[in-house]
């Protein structure tokens, strides 16, 4: 007796602690997760994810499967060792402190691989902190246990400090099923592609690893298994689907002071580089010192192979890192046992020591390859010669055009610019159509504002060549107009620290057509000025959608069919609904009050993961390949593609 009420007191004492801990992930979830936005939503699915994926790096676990409900919540269920449920140091379940303590699971922990490198590692007890309803079944040794919390709180009883098993199995493993809180996140549905894409992977990640998805929702059902073989090999080949290839995919592997590289590349027959980087299966947005030790590497390697081979000559100088990478399409992943992340948001690999590990392990492979692939490195050769004889070309014709229109800002006398010189006051819109581009002029505040108007649809910049880009009339307006000039695969003529605008607002109309032209230009930005969108000066506009206009009381604008929908809820008496098809529709008044107005408006801040997909997008609904398109247009008729 005396025993379990010592054993109690110190569960009250430790469940203090714990409620503080997690209180403070309810009060500033930014912190945790990075955003209440759909994309911190979809991430606490990312975060239980990750603890499975855990289990299968430390080798226990061969099968996970993501179940989005019908509820709204979502399951995530490992066929690994189980949390441990035996009693912790603190006197009570394993489990337990998992769920409510933050950043448990380092002290138990003897992976070294902890997938928790990435943007927030914090895990389940944070999921469960921001879940109005959580509940944890776990078969192991011969039983199964179930926990459930309310918003983080335990309301299963612990007897004596342990769970009691609720029945016997032969299994083991992990189920977790949570539903988001509502009263912190914007949206609680989860957003199936992101999810999907993100699930895929990881599984090219971790070749030995069977991912089961299933969307339950009305709606959206689908059923998917993610099981890559082939790992990083099916990466790129995935990446290059629809382009000509130029080499096969050379892949290798390497270990050194205690950091693991994978890495596969290909060469493509076109004018595009993408070279992605992870470290303990996280994806590393804005590279890092892993990328910059292979990008350095495969520069020294190619230009020594080129000189030994008589491709340049004694007075010719090397080719760039840009000329070597000239269609190039590489992954490069590490396993790291103590990842630092810098930069804008924490997705840059900071670890020196990658830098030189990948540069030995890839230096080592890379010669030893093309030592017996001759060809292959004729190939490769052959891609840099290229890209350097039109960077020679390009770098003259840049020099003419730029210089010559330094200072006509406005080359097609479409810009009105703003009056002040303060960049980081002043703000550019980029409006689609002449109408709304007319009103936008006429509703703005000129002291700060700038409007460009650009016509349709711009030249969809993944399959056009560097001339066309630079030829193309709006393209070279943005360019002028911005005034940091651009970075492309021969050479990097970009500085933001010239920037004019504080910030870019693209404004489009809310229909496809309009999403559309917003994945254009975040493609155009993604390609060729990715800092401003690294260092978040990238924006979306939101125009209302509607206005209500009821026959007592103020008029509303509603900005999209939720905010109609509670309206519709919260709202007594009659109503008028006014729909804005367009821009166009508004009078300069209106679009200074619901679009323009700094105090009044709505915006989407863009990340580069939102570039990123809208960049796939654009391959996806451009490129060659037809049946995916017809797919994707099929599945989002109606929904806009942009959810930031
Ligand atoms: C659906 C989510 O969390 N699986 C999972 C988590 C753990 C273990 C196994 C595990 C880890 C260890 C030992 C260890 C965790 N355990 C802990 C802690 N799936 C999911 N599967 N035994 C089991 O790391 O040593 C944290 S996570 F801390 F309790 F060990």
């Amino acid at each position: 007796m005396s025993n379990m009420t010592s054993t109690q007191n110190d569960y009250n004492a430790s469940s203090i602690t714990v409620l503080e801990g997690l209180e403070a992930v309810r009060v500033r979830p930014g912190m945790y997760i990075g955003s209440t936005t759909t994309r911190g939503l979809n991430h606490l699915v990312y975060e239980i994810v990750d603890n499975a994926v855990d289990e299968h790096l430390a080798g226990y676990c061969t099968e996970i499967r993501v179940t989005l409900e019908t509820d709204g919540s979502a399951t995530v269920e490992d066929n690994g060792r189980g949390v441990p449920v035996d009693r912790h140091a603190k006197g009570i379940s394993a489990e337990r402190i998992v769920y409510t303590t933050l950043h448990a699971g380092g002290k138990f922990d003897n992976n070294s691989y902890k997938t928790s490198g990435g943007l927030h590692g914090v895990g389940s007890s944070v999921v469960n902190a921001l879940s109005s309803h959580m509940t944890v079944l776990i078969r192991t040794g011969g039983h199964i246990y179930q926990d459930t919390y309310e918003r983080g709180e335990p309301t299963t009883p612990l007897v004596m400090g342990l769970l009691t098993p609720i029945g016997d199995t032969k299994e083991t493993g992990t189920r977790v099923n949570f539903l988001p809180d509502d009263t912190i996140f914007e949206k609680t549905r989860f957003k199936e592609d992101d999810i999907k894409s993100r699930l895929h992977e990881t599984a090219y990640l971790n070749p030995e690893l069977t991912i089961h998805y299933e969307d339950k929702r009305p709606g959206t059902e689908e059923v998917l298994t993610f099981h890559e073989p082939e790992g990083v090999v099916g990466f790129v080949r995935a990446l290059n689907k629809g382009h000509e290839t130029v080499t096969d995919v050379v892949s290798f592997r390497g270990e050194s002071e205690g950091i693991e590289v994978v890495c596969a590349f290909q060469y493509i027959g076109e004018f595009r580089e993408e070279v992605l980087g992870f470290c303990n299966n996280i994806y590393n947005a804005e590279g890092g010192t892993h990328l910059t030790g292979f990008k350095t590497v495969f520069t020294t390697v190619i230009n020594n192979y080129a000189r030994q081979l008589g491709f340049l000559k004694d007075k010719d100088a090397n080719f760039t890192g840009a000329d070597v990478r000239n269609g190039l399409t590489a992954v490069i992943s590490i396993k790291h046992p103590d990842p630092r992340f810098e930069g804008q948001t924490k997705t840059k690999l900071d670890n020196q020591d990658a830098a030189k590990v990948v540069s030995k392990v890839a230096g080592d492979e890379i010669v030893r390859f093309f030592d017996r692939n001759l060809e292959t490195l004729k190939a490769v050769i052959g891609c840099a010669e290229k890209a350097a004889k039109i960077r020679k070309t390009e770098e003259k014709a840049k020099t003419n055009m730029l210089s010559k229109q330094k200072y006509s800002f406005d080359s097609n006398g479409k810009l009105a610019n703003c009056i002040s010189r303060d960049a980081s006051k002043c703000e550019i819109f980029i409006v689609e159509g002449d109408s709304a581009g007319g009103s936008a002029k006429m509703a703005r505040d000129r002291n700060y504002q700038a409007i460009l108007p650009i016509r349709g649809k711009i030249l969809n910049v993944e399959k056009a060549s560097i001339d066309k880009v630079l030829a193309n009339a709006e393209i070279k307006t943005m360019i002028n107009a911005f005034g940091c000039g651009f970075s492309e695969g021969y050479g990097n003529d970009f500085d933001i620290k010239k920037l004019r605008y504080d910030k870019i607002i693209i404004m489009a109309d809310a229909d496809v057509d309009g999403s559309h032209i917003a994945t254009l230009l975040l493609t155009l930005f993604y390609r060729f000025m990715p800092d401003l969108i690294y260092e978040g000066h990238v924006y979306i506009a939101m125009p209302p959608l509607y206005k209500a206009i009821p026959g007592r009381g103020e008029e509303q604008y509603l900005y999209d069919d939720e905010a109609l929908a509670r309206y519709r809820k919260t709202h007594k008496g009659g109503f008028t609904l006014q729909r804005y098809k367009g821009l166009g529709e508004m009078d300069p008044e209106q679009l200074w009050e619901t679009t323009l107005d700094p105090a009044r408006r709505m915006m989407k801040s863009v990340a580069i993961e939102d570039a990123r997909m809208a960049s796939e997008m654009t391959e996806l609904l451009m490129g060659v390949d037809v049946p995916p398109r017809r797919e994707y247009i099929r599945t989002h008729a109606v929904e806009a593609m942009l959810d930031v």
